[in-house]
């Protein structure tokens, strides 16, 4: 099977979780990347069966909007049943390193309002230790330097990622070679940097449900 075809497979599984519990006032949150896409294309044939959704990103936003579903601002919608959200990287414990795609506030907000987040995310995204895939930390351009010194006091090689500006208007730094033995401690401990917006550790609120696309189907963890 190709990487597309897993991930359809996993945003499919995803759409067979959630169906049971749509009702009519349901409001969804989504996530963002190219396995959240296709979790949002195959939610179209279900737009009457719900409310709504929550972005986390414009571009999803906008991809729900095109599919008729209608688009809330989290403000408006409180706490969401489910988040369906792909990963860059996820290992056992189902802590990811999250926003490759710049979207790690958002979806980080979004999902501190989940009742469960479900992660959608082909066989390449599993580890046993994250940190191959660069960690991105947000950062307020001010900050940017700054907070790059200290990432390399923590044994990060920090790289700004050139050209790109968050749809909160900051920027991000990818922490290149930098394994992480204890996700939960390293979120808090950059979090701790003053500048930083959000880092890609999703450990303190990881995802409740892995739905992994392999080659012999998909796996549902735990
Ligand atoms: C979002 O999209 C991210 O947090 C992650 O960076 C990325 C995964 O993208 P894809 O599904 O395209 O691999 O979920």
């Amino acid at each position: 099977m190709t990487q597309d075809e897993l991930k359809d497979a996993v945003a499919a599984a995803a759409i067979d979780e959630i169906r049971p519990r749509l009702e009519r006032d349901t409001i969804l949150g989504i996530g963002t990347g190219s396995t959240a896409n296709r979790f949002i294309d195959r939610l179209a044939a279900l737009r009457h069966d719900f409310r709504g959704a929550v972005a986390s990103s414009e571009a999803s936003a906008e991809r729900l909007r095109g599919h008729g579903i209608e688009v809330f601002e989290l403000n408006e919608a409180g706490t969401v049943p489910f988040y369906i959200d792909g990963a860059d990287e996820v290992n056992t414990h189902l802590h990811m390193i999250k926003g490759g795609g710049a979207a790690l506030t958002r979806e980080k907000v979004v999902a501190a309002c989940a009742e469960r987040f479900i992660c959608i995310a082909d066989a390449s995204k599993r580890v046993e230790r994250l940190g191959a895939f660069p960690l991105p930390v947000e950062v307020i351009p001010m900050a940017r330097s700054y907070v790059a010194r200290e990432l390399v006091k923590l044994g990060a090689d920090p790289v700004y990622r050139q050209g790109v500006v968050t749809d909160n208007g900051n920027q991000i730094i990818d922490c290149f070679e930098f394994m992480i033995d204890d996700p939960v401690a390293m979120e808090a401990r950059l979090n701790a940097i003053v500048g930083v917006v959000t880092n890609g550790l999703f450990a303190a609120r990881g995802a409740d449900v892995l739905l992994l696309g392999t080659e012999q189907g998909v796996e549902r963890l735990p």
